[in-house]
């Protein structure tokens, strides 16, 4: 991994950019190799592989003012604009599939020629979607899925399962194997976050390693930060003996961190994070809240999402299991998703702890 961070930063130095050539997803180890972490900031001098893009591409991300969902789009207009293509990026007012469906509904009377959407509801998208599709539209999900009927292809940052059992194993290594965990999730209604928690439960029921572990509580921080202070905050009153909180969500993770570090607090966190956000709170022994998170690179996922567009739009690829397509990011294939339909998977988790938490936080 440091290998790879060291050419990344080299290749950066080299051509003044991180975004194209410096990495590859096909080369991720299984462990987690940050799948072309290395690629840090957009570019737009790439050269466009034969086949471009000369559409409009957009992307619908879930909510403004997440650092998270701002890089994702900063990955996705750079590929796209990398590719020749034009991209349009368009947050909803709030993070709610209302206020998606209202972009949605201006983005299909716009004619764009692809919709890349990260879903605040699996279902209630579906026939906005269907309409987008009806009119020509190539329609995908990215991060957060929408249902299969709705979309050709989900762009996911990593296998469901993967990340139900980094984090539950989490939980059982940092409380030591028994005792109180809660989970801070994002909104109640969020595919991605509640696909993850079903998994965590999942594993908890099917193996008795898991017995001495208590679930008390989901609580919802709606992604937003003070939302999910406070939501910490409560989970600490109602819950003398909580050992542990796991937060799935970048911006959950980062409010339960600070409260937890700034109230000397004994209950420990982990979760998914940018690194770039959690590295204070990130530390071994009691004056740091967070031992270890996981994460993926939100730029390279935002680009597979542009990338997976262009591929339906240019007619490379359909959406049906066994479609392969080669971008910057390197060679995929359409899989079969746990849902029915299909999806892209960009790599595997990445383990951010101390020992390398400096090196990744000046990255995402
Ligand atoms: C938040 C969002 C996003 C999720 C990350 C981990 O920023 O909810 O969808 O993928 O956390």
């Amino acid at each position: 991994m440091k290998k790879k961070l060291l050419s990344g930063l080299l290749c950066a130095a080299m051509v003044g950019t991180l975004f194209v050539g410096c990495g590859s997803s096909a080369d991720t180890e299984a462990t987690g190799d940050a799948a072309s972490t290395e690629n840090t900031e957009a570019s737009t001098d790439a050269e466009a592989p034969a086949g471009g893009a000369s559409g409009t591409y957009a992307l619908v991300p879930k909510s403004a003012g997440n650092p998270f969902n701002e890089k994702e789009a900063d990955g996705f207009k750079a590929a796209v604009e990398a590719m020749g293509g034009t991209a349009v990026v368009q947050y909803p007012e709030s993070a709610t599939a209302d206020a998606q469906i209202t972009v949605i509904e201006s983005l299909i009377s716009q004619g764009v020629d692809s919709i890349c959407v990260a879903a605040n509801d699996e279902n209630a998208l579906q026939s906005v979607l269907e309409e987008a599709m009806d009119a020509g539209i190539k329609v995908c999900s990215v991060d957060s899925s929408v249902n299969k009927d709705s979309r050709a292809v989900h762009c996911n940052q990593a296998g469901v399962d993967e990340i139900g059992l980094a984090l539950i194993d989490a939980v059982y290594d940092i409380s030591g194997g028994s005792g109180q965990f809660a989970i801070l999730s994002a909104t109640s209604q969020a595919t991605n976050q509640n696909a993850w928690i079903d998994s965590m439960k999942s594993f908890m029921e099917s193996d008795s390693k898991y017995a001495d572990l208590e679930l008390v509580e989901v609580a919802y921080g709606d992604d937003e930060s003070q939302k999910s202070t406070d939501q910490t905050q409560a989970l600490l009153q109602k819950y003398p003996d909580l050992k542990v909180i796991c937060s799935p969500t970048t911006v959950g993770i980062a409010a339960a961190a600070k409260v937890l570090q700034d109230q000397g607090s004994s209950v420990k966190l982990t979760g998914l994070g940018l690194p770039s956000e959690m590295a204070a709170y990130i530390g071994d022994g009691d004056d740091f809240s967070c031992p270890y998170m996981f994460l993926w690179n939100p730029i390279d996922l935002g680009a597979l999402g542009a990338y997976t567009s262009i591929a339906l739009v240019n007619g490379e690829i359909t959406g049906a299991e066994g479609d392969t397509f080669s971008c910057e990011l390197g060679d995929y294939t359409v899989v079969a998703a746990g849902d029915g339909g299909t999806e892209i998977i960009l790599g595997a988790p990445f383990k951010f702890e101390p020992s390398n938490i400096d090196e990744w936080k000046v990255v995402y």
